[in-house]
């Protein structure tokens, strides 16, 4: 197969960009009443099948049959997704991680078929998101058609992801989910929630309900808060889980835990509870390891999120600890490490934590460009992978440019050709071979109120890191991502999403 590192922008207009695409020649395959979802007979396949039928009828307005086994006879059309056990079926070479080969697919459409192989149900999804992305508007008689073409992909990285803070403001889960929905559009596979900050609480932990009852309704600048209900998590976790999106969720500890030291007061020196906050310094709040609530405290929050988590990480903060010595810090980042190891998961903490000696295999969040790296270059030898969050690309909480009306710029502004033209090889020198893990956008949300604020931070911009973590760096070029995303302006307007017009593109 030939494979064009820039698709025609006109026709496929792919983000994040495949590895190999192929126009082929013939008829566009058509969505039409009587096409039908046929799916491998495999259990841990249907939920995809579902998923994309149900994403059809939404596009088209007719109902959609799910399959199991081989296209009906007389079928119209068949979006067939194909589960395959052979790693050639979808091109992948030997030794390719696992968290890389679960998520390859390829897409081959003809007038009669479009079809989606992959060695795993994550990389069904993957592929059909390909797929919705090279549907055309629909034609004056309103049906929906695909340009016939091969794509053949896979993943840069295993962890692609985005962080999404709930805590400065709190986001319901409906608006979380429409931030899954995107996100797995461009093939993200991972949403780190920031649950618990200074200004509020917003994760349900049993045995412990004075945490979302007296620091759930609180938020900066007194605006309403919120929290989740033990459904409403549960039901995230399902949503996420359908469109192979892993929740890592996250405490902030020691320092950011205002919130905390407001619902118990026994967490504090002084036995009574911290005032509410409600505005933006970091860097004050820390818990005290030598009271006798803090390791139980430790105990109940890490091991009750643990048990409320079905992915396999675990985040415990570690950030902006302005107020302890280094001794202390050390032991309490520990000490949640060990809880979290003993609850079976593996941890997640920003870069500061390096310092600690965390457990092999956990994952080390570099944000802060300011500061050297060698404590993370330390962790990365001692087995810890790398996940990176550079502030100065990835931090979608950062203004576009001066005088935008939302978000901060303590990292610098952010355009979108800012956020897409870095290479993460180049973040940490001196990191061992395949210490990055991935790539992870953050958006913070002290400025950001609304969904229609959150989503205009997130996009165009959010399209550009996805491709910084999924596209090989001899795959991607600027003059064609600006011309690549052009082509989605008018999907997010017809889901309703905001966006911003960012002037490098002709939209
Ligand atoms: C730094 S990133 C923080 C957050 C702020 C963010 C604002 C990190 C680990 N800590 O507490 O919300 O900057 O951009």
């Amino acid at each position: 197969m030939s494979d064009h590192a820039v698709p025609d922008p006109d026709e496929l207009p792919f983000v994040p960009a495949p590895l190999h695409v192929e126009r082929r020649p013939g008829d566009p395959f058509r969505l039409r009443p009587g096409t039908v979802v046929v799916v491998s007979p495999r259990a841990e396949a249907v939920s995809t099948a579902v998923l994309v039928a149900e994403r059809i009828t939404h596009m088209c307005g007719f109902p959609v049959a799910v399959v199991q086994g081989s296209v009906p006879a007389g079928t119209e059309g068949a979006v067939v997704l194909r589960l395959a056990t052979d790693p050639a079926a979808v091109d992948l070479p030997p030794g390719t991680p696992p968290d890389v080969a679960e998520d390859a697919y390829r897409v081959d459409v003809d007038a009669h078929r479009a079809v989606v192989t992959a060695l795993a149900p994550a990389g069904l999804v993957r592929g059909a998101r390909t797929l919705q992305q090279a549907s055309r508007r629909p034609d004056a008689d309103g049906w929906w058609s695909f340009p016939p073409f091969t794509v053949v992909d896979r993943p840069r990285f295993g962890w692609r992801g985005l962080s999404l803070d709930v805590a400065r403001h709190f986001f319901a889960p409906a608006v979380v989910r429409r931030v899954i929905d995107l996100a797995s559009t461009y093939k993200l596979n991972v949403l780190h929630l920031h649950l618990t900050d200074d200004q509020g609480w917003r994760v349900p932990i049993a045995g412990r309900p004075e945490l979302t009852e007296r620091s759930g309704p609180t938020a900066v600048d007194g605006d309403p808060g919120g929290a989740y209900t033990a459904a409403d998590w549960t039901e995230l976790l399902a949503y996420a889980a359908t469109r192979h999106v892993t929740v890592v969720p996250e405490v902030d500890l020691p320092g950011h835990v205002n919130a905390a030291l407001h619902a118990v007061p026994e967490l504090n020196p002084d036995g009574r509870p911290a005032a509410v906050y409600t505005g933006t310094d970091v860097g004050f709040s820390r818990l005290t390891l030598d009271l006798p609530a803090t390791r139980p405290f430790l105990a109940q929050v890490l091991g009750g999120l643990a048990a409320m988590t079905t992915g396999p990480f675990v985040h415990v903060g570690g950030d902006e600890v302005l107020t302890m010595d280094r001794d202390e810090y050390v032991r309490l980042v520990r000490a949640a490490a060990t809880e979290v190891v003993a609850a079976g998961k593996r941890v997640v903490a920003w870069q500061e934590a390096a310092v600690a000696g965390l457990p092999r295999g956990s994952v080390v969040q570099l944000w802060d460009e300011r500061e050297g790296h060698e404590a993370v270059v330390a962790a990365a030898r001692a087995g810890c992978g790398v996940l990176l969050s550079p502030a100065s690309r990835v931090y979608l909480d950062m203004r576009y440019e001066p005088s935008f009306p939302l978000g901060t710029d303590w990292a610098g502004t952010i355009d979108l050709r800012r956020a897409y033209e870095w290479e993460p090889d180049d973040v940490v020198p001196d990191l061992p071979p395949r210490a990055v893990v991935g790539v992870e956008a953050a958006v913070w949300t002290e400025t950001i109120r609304t969904p229609e604020e959150l989503f205009r931070m997130l996009l165009p911009r959010l399209a550009a890191v996805a491709e910084v973590a999924w596209s090989a760096p001899g795959r991607r070029s600027w003059d064609s991502f600006a011309t690549r995303v052009a082509a989605h302006s008018w999907r997010w307007d017809q889901a309703g999403y905001a966006w911003h017009p960012d002037p490098a593109v002709t939209w």
